[in-house]
């Protein structure tokens, strides 16, 4: 198929967008992606046509509701390869699934054991991990990076031992961009018996991820950003993990049977989604899915590298622009920080923005590793399929102008 790239454009109404009277140049995708009237249609109909709770009437409505909420469970599970549709727990989002785990496996960390994780984790992927490890009196160790940017994999082997009970990391750095080898760390770390979760948040919208492939124990990810709304997320788990850990949220819905004093859990996955779910949310995810699954998620790579290829040299072009992460494109995927000169990012952001250009800066809820790059900010530009050459041109002559505005 080859897909006229521009023309999926159309299919995103805030793209039509002015910004200080400049159209808008949307380039903060890792933060959140744009979503296709596709998916705002869905969540339309459902509220116009068939809104109703999942699971708790028999009446017609709530019949339909829950048929497209299971619907779009399978469709989760093909998008990321799991065995079975059961192992898809909907949860708020990346965060919600790491705090829910962090609470799930309490049970199974004790005083002296140690939890894994890298120096490019996203917030959500550090402390949750350290109230766990306050609470157990357990002990966080963090692998080193290397100078571009890469998880040290060699300081991985070494500081994985018979303590280390989970290995935390992100498929994809939202600063640096760096894809890490998931399948290569998820053997090492099962070889020391160790429980695998793994950050999905940039990949998933991105690229093809198999989680049996990976191998992995635990992934998770955002709906939002990967067309869909915000609110929904995906915590993935293979079975007889789901299995083996009690769930950490309870009341409605996730009971089987209710006494005074002690109940029973319903069946996997509804045992870990207590309360009424987001069900609008996760029909905008299934929308977004079909989405995705209609261009394709090779096309989108492959175009997503060749942009990613064309802003990354521009980018080098211009005089006192300092880039971070892995020089290897092939290792990269389409997020890239920066920093220009002694300019603080807030300002070139504020800057770009009079030209209707979205960035971001700050430290991405990344401080770990802003200070392991020696800085305190960075700027960001993150791409996604419907960005252009031509926004990447008019972007790249922003920040020259910039440049030239700070500098004198
Ligand atoms: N990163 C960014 O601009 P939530 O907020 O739960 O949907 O996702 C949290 C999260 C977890 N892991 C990674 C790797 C992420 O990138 C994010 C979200 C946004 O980079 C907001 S800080």
């Amino acid at each position: 198929m080859t897909i006229d790239w521009t023309n999926v454009r159309e299919d995103f109404p805030i793209l039509k967008r002015k910004i200080n009277d400049q159209s808008l140049i949307y380039f903060d995708n890792a933060a959140t992606t744009q979503k296709p009237k596709q998916v705002i249609d869905a969540i339309t109909n459902y509220y116009q046509n068939y809104n109703a709770n999942v699971y708790r009437g028999v009446h017609t409505l709530s019949g339909e509701a829950t048929q497209v909420y299971e619907d779009v469970r399978e469709k989760v599970s093909k998008f990321i390869g799991a065995k079975q549709k059961e192992e898809i727990i909907f949860t708020r989002g990346t965060t919600s699934s790491l705090n829910y785990l962090a609470k799930s496996l309490a049970s199974k960390i004790k005083a002296g054991d140690e939890i894994l994780l890298t120096y490019m984790e996203h917030h959500s992927n550090i402390i949750p991990w350290q109230q766990l490890a306050k609470e157990k009196n357990a002990n966080l160790v963090y692998v080193q990076l290397t100078n571009d940017g890469k998880i040290d994999i060699e300081d991985y082997r070494k500081k994985l031992n018979t303590r280390t009970k989970i290995v935390a990391f992100t498929h994809v750095s939202n600063i640096l961009g760096t894809i890490n080898p998931v399948q290569e760390m998820t053997k090492i770390a099962n070889e020391k018996g160790a429980i695998v979760i793994v950050d999905g948040a940039q990949a998933v919208p991105h690229f093809e991820v198999n989680v049996q492939a990976l191998d992995v124990d635990f992934y998770v990810f955002s709906g939002h950003k990967m067309l869909g709304p915000t609110g929904i997320g995906v915590l993935y788990g293979k079975m007889q993990w789901l299995e083996a850990i009690e769930p950490a949220e309870f009341g409605g819905e996730m009971i089987e049977f209710v006494q005074e004093y002690k109940s029973t859990w319903a069946a996997i996955p509804k045992k870990f989604e207590a309360g009424t779910p987001n069900i609008s949310g996760a029909i905008g995810l299934g929308a977004a899915i079909d989405y995705l699954n209609t261009l394709g998620m090779k096309n989108i790579k492959a175009y997503e590298d060749s942009l990613f290829k064309y802003l990354y040299e521009s980018l080098l072009d211009i005089d006192g622009l300092k880039i971070y992460g892995p020089d290897d494109l092939c290792e990269r995927s389409g997020v890239i920080s920066f920093n220009l000169d002694d300019i603080h990012p807030h300002d070139l952001s504020t800057a770009l923005d009079l030209e209707g250009i979205a960035i971001r800066a700050g430290h991405h809820c990344g401080q770990l590793l802003m200070r392991q790059l020696n800085v305190v900010a960075t700027s960001r530009i993150s791409l996604y399929f419907y960005n252009t050459k031509k926004e990447i041109n008019q972007t790249i002559q922003a920040l020259r102008n910039a440049k030239e505005f700070f500098n004198g």
